[in-house]
């Protein structure tokens, strides 16, 4: 089997005005489709980021795969690495942390690295978690994402969520998450209200739902003080608090006062950060994420690290389409180091907006995992082409949540006041 073409189609979908430490989300959200075709008639996919810098580098490596046997993943790799190696496509809004030219090496990797399993799968009739070793488990549970939002995007009409920006406004948003997917366990989405009412938020929710794991995530938007006194005061009620602060070194100092485990996908973001991270504890558990570590197997071996080094590993999400789940779920079904309920954007995503067909559902806060050749999703050639149109419609070609939030809501003051724009 040869690859004879690849196609990388950037698309948007829409997306509610969810909160964060630095901004707010766009009216859509932006991703690339990669779907991988060759001689014998299949294709494989994968999907990672929208931004134009990203996409430069995804189309300029989309050129060089023609010729690749898809099981040769080394040398994928070394294609990947001759063409962008020493490249950086850096983020704007950088909540997954800074990594170099090593991460957009791994994160431009990653798509293709999927597509090519995707392949492998299809042609030897094995569902991709048979290829990463074999699935351990036959369902892989995800977490419900919480968000401080706006009721609508400015100029825009509601949306079905309605507002969230205090405590009850997160508990009722939780409630609505857990009757329609089932979720079991719900991360708050930090850095966004001033820290005294997250931690109401926190305490309002574990009220509501005793028994339940909760993480806060504030993106290292706090000083170390801040972060201190958070933990302290939410002794007993975190399975682990996600990037209190910025960087290694102040992670590690917070670890050795924190009750909880701090948890990242901000700071140990690239392998150039292990040997740093490991010795110091910084980290309890890490949020691996394959589209930005480099793939599957990457993943994998990231995984094994983790385990040797008593680190827990979890999984890291942006907002993402089906071919992205799929591979979430096949890579947590056969690695078992992966203990905690996966992140996920989803439930925020409407529907409609995907381009697999029969997008998979949630039942019980999981996701079946799938027995069918490859990644068990389809492309849904008609919905592309409209995303993509999307995509060339909404004017969007880099996420951008900080120049968002000026751009709309120039009083808003995050941590301090986060009202609706007028
Ligand atoms: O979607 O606003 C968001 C999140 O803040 C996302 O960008 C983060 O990368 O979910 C992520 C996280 O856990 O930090
Ligand atoms: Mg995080």
């Amino acid at each position: 089997m040869k690859i004879t073409s690849v196609v990388v189609t950037p698309v948007a979908f829409a997306d509610p005005p969810l909160l964060n430490a630095v901004g707010v989300h766009e009216p859509y959200a932006l991703r690339s489709v990669v779907e991988v075709r060759t001689d014998t008639g299949a294709y494989g996919l994968g999907e990672s980021y929208g931004d134009a810098p990203h996409l430069e580098l995804l189309r300029l490596v989309a050129d060089e795969l023609p010729g690749l046997d898809p099981f040769d993943l080394n040398e994928l790799s070394r294609r990947v690495g001759a063409t962008v190696g020493g490249r950086v496509a850096r983020d704007a809004h950088g909540l997954i942390g800074d990594g170099g030219a090593a991460k957009t090496v791994a994160s431009v990797t990653s798509p293709f690295e999927v597509a090519c399993h995707d392949l492998q799968g299809k042609h030897l009739g094995r569902p991709v978690s048979d290829l990463l070793g074999g699935a351990t488990r036959d369902r892989i549970d995800f977490c419900g994402y919480l968000f401080a939002k706006w009721a609508a995007h400015p100029g825009h009409r509601p949306d079905a969520w309605g507002p969230a920006l205090d405590a009850a406004g997160l508990v009722a948003q939780a409630r609505l998450l857990a009757d329609r997917f089932g979720f079991r366990s719900f991360k708050l989405k930090g850095g966004v209200l001033p820290p005294d009412e997250e931690i109401a938020a926190i305490r309002a929710l574990r009220e509501a739902f005793p028994g339940h794991p909760l993480r806060l995530d504030p993106n290292a938007s706090w000083d170390p003080a801040t972060a201190a006194r958070v933990a302290d005061e939410l002794t007993g009620v975190l399975e682990y608090l996600e990037d209190p602060v910025a960087g290694i070194p102040a992670m590690a100092d917070l670890a050795r006062l924190a009750p909880m485990p701090l948890a990242t996908n901000m700071c140990v973001v690239t392998w150039e950060h292990l040997p740093r991270a490991v010795p110091s504890r910084a980290v309890g558990v890490l949020l691996g994420d394959h589209h930005f570590w480099g793939g599957l197997k990457a993943s994998q071996h990231l995984a094994t690290c983790c385990h040797q080094f008593g680190i827990g590993m979890s999984m890291h999400s942006n907002s993402h389409l089906g071919i992205s789940l799929a591979a979430m779920v096949h890579l947590a079904a056969a690695t078992p180091a992966i203990g905690h309920d996966l992140d996920t954007h989803w439930p925020w995503k409407r529907p409609e907006d995907d381009v697999v067909k029969q997008p998979w559902t949630f039942t019980d806060g999981a996701i079946t995992v799938p027995r069918t050749p490859g990644l068990g999703v389809e492309l849904d050639r008609d919905a592309l082409a409209r995303l993509h149109e999307q995509y060339l419609g909404c004017g969007l070609t880099r996420r951008d949540d900080s120049g968002y939030l000026a751009r709309v809501a120039p009083g808003v003051r995050l941590r301090e006041d986060v009202h609706e724009p007028a």
